[in-house]
């Protein structure tokens, strides 16, 4: 029996690294497949029809295939960062529906205007952006109150959010960071540059069923078969 669950995975995507946050948090060591969006494995879209990664199978082979619930998996096995404090239960999962909902379908057409011919509307792309700055700046008014979205320390709600503000922050990076949000862009600063983040960032070869096996854990950089982000 393979004792370490499976991850397909794609290193952009943003559900991918929030279940790669989760993983590395509950320190669970897994085997990483790597995947291309326009070429995806054969026995990913077996165990898991709808093509979107991530996909998890745990050691029971049970297939896990929403980024949440690979988060929730993973924190079930293992939580010793704790996060999601009773107290903040209800909050993050507002925050978390926010972000996979209105916030996600505004980033889509911000940074893909052109893909949304029938929406018909001039400047798509900047009303899409200027309509998530509410979003941004209840998350700046937060933070500063607070030092996390939800409570002072990082939860489940931090983790599963910020790769979504960093692709929105990357769009125009210059526009992003004059925003008058300097606890929101410290926030994100924080999680970019953090071990964790540069650790689920390590890049892998595309999988192929006849690759070497690679593994992914809190000890990434010590493992030679993987390459660190240069
Ligand atoms: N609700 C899913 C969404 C996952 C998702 O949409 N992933 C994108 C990549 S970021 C994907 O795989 N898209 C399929 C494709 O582009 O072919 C989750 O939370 O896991």
């Amino acid at each position: 029996m393979n004792v370490h669950p499976i991850l397909y995975s794609f290193r952009r995507c943003p559900y991918a690294m929030r279940a790669r946050l989760a993983l590395n948090s509950a320190q669970i060591t897994y085997e990483h497949r790597e995947i291309v969006l326009r070429d995806k494995p054969a026995h990913m879209l077996e165990i898991s029809p709808k093509g979107t990664v991530p996909v998890l199978i745990t050691p029971e082979k049970k297939v896990i295939e929403e980024s949440i619930d690979i988060m929730h998996w993973a924190l079930s096995q293992n939580d010793p960062a704790h996060l999601i404090p009773d107290q903040h239960r209800t909050d993050i999962y507002t925050l978390i529906e926010r972000n996979d909902g209105a916030f996600k379908h505004n980033l889509d057409r911000y940074k893909y205007p052109n893909r949304y011919p029938d929406e018909k509307l001039e400047n798509l792309g900047e009303h899409a952006r200027d309509k998530n700055t509410g979003t941004l700046r209840d998350y700046d008014a937060r933070i500063a109150q607070n030092g996390g979205l939800s409570g002072e320390k990082t939860t489940l709600a931090d983790l599963a959010i910020f790769p979504f503000v960093r692709q929105f922050a990357h769009v125009d990076r210059d526009w992003f960071y004059a925003l008058p949000l300097p606890n929101l862009q410290a926030w994100l600063k924080k999680h970019i540059e953090s071990d964790t983040f540069n650790t689920i960032m390590i890049k892998f070869e595309t999988w192929a069923p006849e690759s070497e096996k690679t593994y992914a854990n809190i000890n990434n950089k010590n493992n030679s078969l993987l390459k660190i982000d240069a």
